[in-house]
């Protein structure tokens, strides 16, 4: 990142609600160098969770697909985690008063289901409450008790996963280079088992890593819209020559406080167009996911498959 720039933009928003950081796109060319071989090691049942670095052409070096805090945060208890063994039929299946609760500054209950392709870091009114146990595959579920006091401000790092860093694309349908599609969907419960939020429309959303650009002019970036819908998301006998476009992460993008006014809404997709249908993690649990009375989306920016590093913003009163 430019160091000048993200201290000169903490100084601003520390002295009022600042505006949103005016960010400009850099772009890079080519493979990351691999600097984690895996978060995890779940044999073969999943794809290497792996990490990588690559200096886009502002002279930032950028850690692909993002950098998280897998290392150090908590990791979300198991909703599913077939690398865990924890493979329950259905919520009736799980005993949720064993599963710990997370203190995010208040007293007040609150239960979040999530699931996401591939990994999420949740935030509630500005703290790391837990991020997700599973960084790629294979696809799991967490659950996330938390105390906390309202307005509830629930703030989402979304990461697409890629087995070719930098280049946003894995091995699939034929191709070593296939750009594979993202997304997240989560239902919020207070402690009467209401379900007081879910991801849809009403959600803020921004993009901050794009890959793969197949040609770099296909990207409209003019302030806070980042339209990659006129790239070719077609698979590649060979991606490695492809670019990535970056933007950096506001300082203060998961507090209460910053002002998401400027971020597009969040784009709803459907069950079909994610392809859950063969994912236990979320059709074991569809009375949460696809409930009757608060069905909820699947959400990201409004490229599911270029865009594959996305906070997600929602405040509930
Ligand atoms: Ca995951
Ligand atoms: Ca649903
Ligand atoms: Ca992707």
């Amino acid at each position: 990142m430019k160091f000048t720039g993200y201290i000169l933009a903490a100084a601003t928003t520390t002295l009022s609600a600042a505006p949103t950081f005016a960010q400009e796109v850099s772009f890079s060319t080519g493979p990351a160098k691999t600097v984690i071989e895996g978060l995890i090691d779940c044999g073969s049942r999943s794809r290497p969770s792996a990490v990588g670095e690559i200096t886009s052409e502002d002279g930032t070096v950028r850690t692909v697909p993002a950098a998280t805090h897998y290392q150090t945060a908590p990791h979300a208890p198991d909703l599913y985690n077939a690398c865990a063994g924890i493979e329950p039929a259905g919520l009736s299946d799980i005993d949720l008063d064993a599963i710990q609760t997370f203190d995010a500054g208040g007293t007040e209950a609150f239960t979040a289901y999530i699931f996401g392709d591939n990994y999420f870091e949740l935030y509630v009114n500005g703290q790391l409450i837990a991020v997700d146990s599973v960084p790629f595959t294979p696809f799991n579920a967490s659950v996330v008790k938390f105390t906390a006091q309202r307005p509830l401000n629930l703030a989402i790092m979304g990461v697409d996963w890629e087995e070719n860093l930098g280049l946003g694309s894995e091995e699939g349908r034929g191709s070593s280079y296939y750009p594979g599609d993202a997304g997240l969907v989560m239902q919020l419960q207070d402690a009467s088992g209401n379900i007081i939020a879910i991801t849809d429309t009403d959600w803020r959303a921004q993009t901050f890593y794009v890959s793969p650009l197949q040609d770099r002019d296909c990207l409209v970036a003019e302030g806070q819209i980042r339209d990659s819908s006129s790239c070719s998301t077609a698979a590649a006998s060979d991606g490695r020559a492809f670019s990535a476009a970056y933007w950096d992460l506001p300082a203060d993008w998961m507090t209460a406080g910053f002002d998401d006014s400027s971020w597009p809404n969040a784009v709803a997709y459907s069950n079909e167009t994610v392809g859950v249908d063969n994912k236990p993690g979320y059709t074991n649990f569809t009375e949460l996911f696809d409930a009757a009375d608060a069905d909820a989306s699947f959400i990201w920016s409004s490229n599911l498959v270029l865009d594959n590093l996305v906070l997600l913003r929602k405040t509930i009163d």
